[in-house]
């Protein structure tokens, strides 16, 4: 039986996260995944869109998980791969070496990210302005000047 770990935030689930746990699943026998709770994700300046309780939801709705816990802070990961026995700590390549330290507990393994999509990115498209309603300013805007120029007499 191989255990493997792995870490995220895991809001806005999107298709990198879908298919970096299928992966992390093929690795082993058994996938836990620690989920980031709210008040670290606040600790680490960042903050979901999604809260706690429904993103551990979603990813332990996931058929490649089979185990989620709560992520509360950076120093657990030693302590969780002795409690869950852990053969293998992976992560996304965007932490490429970051939890080398781990090596002496565990194999450690860093994946390649699905390019093109991440929860910050959505997050930017959510909330940049409809094109129409930028057009509807321009439009506004337009009238405002108008209304300048004829205060200033000028054609
Ligand atoms: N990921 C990916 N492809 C993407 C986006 C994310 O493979 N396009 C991976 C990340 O590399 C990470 C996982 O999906 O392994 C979760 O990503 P985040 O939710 O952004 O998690 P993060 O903020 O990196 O949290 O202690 C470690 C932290 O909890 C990691």
């Amino acid at each position: 039986m191989t255990t493997v770990l792995t870490y995220g935030t895991f809001d806005l689930f999107h298709i990198g996260h879908v298919r970096l746990l299928s992966r992390l699943a093929e690795l082993g026998d058994r996938l836990i995944v620690g989920v980031s709770t709210d008040e670290f994700n606040a600790g680490k300046g960042k903050h979901a869109f999604i809260p706690y309780e429904h993103r551990a939801e979603i990813v332990a709705s996931m058929r490649s998980v089979d185990q989620v816990i709560p992520e509360n802070n950076w120093a657990q990961k030693r302590a969780d791969i002795i409690t869950y026995g852990v053969d293998i700590f992976a992560i996304g390549s965007d932490w490429e070496g970051k939890f080398d330290e781990l090596t002496d507990l565990c194999e450690v393994r860093y994946l390649e990210r699905t390019d093109g999509i991440s929860s910050t990115e959505l997050k930017a498209q959510l909330a940049a302005p409809e094109p129409q309603e930028i057009e509807r300013l321009g439009h506004a805007l337009d009238i405002l000047q108008q209304v300048v120029d004829n205060y200033r007499g000028l054609p």
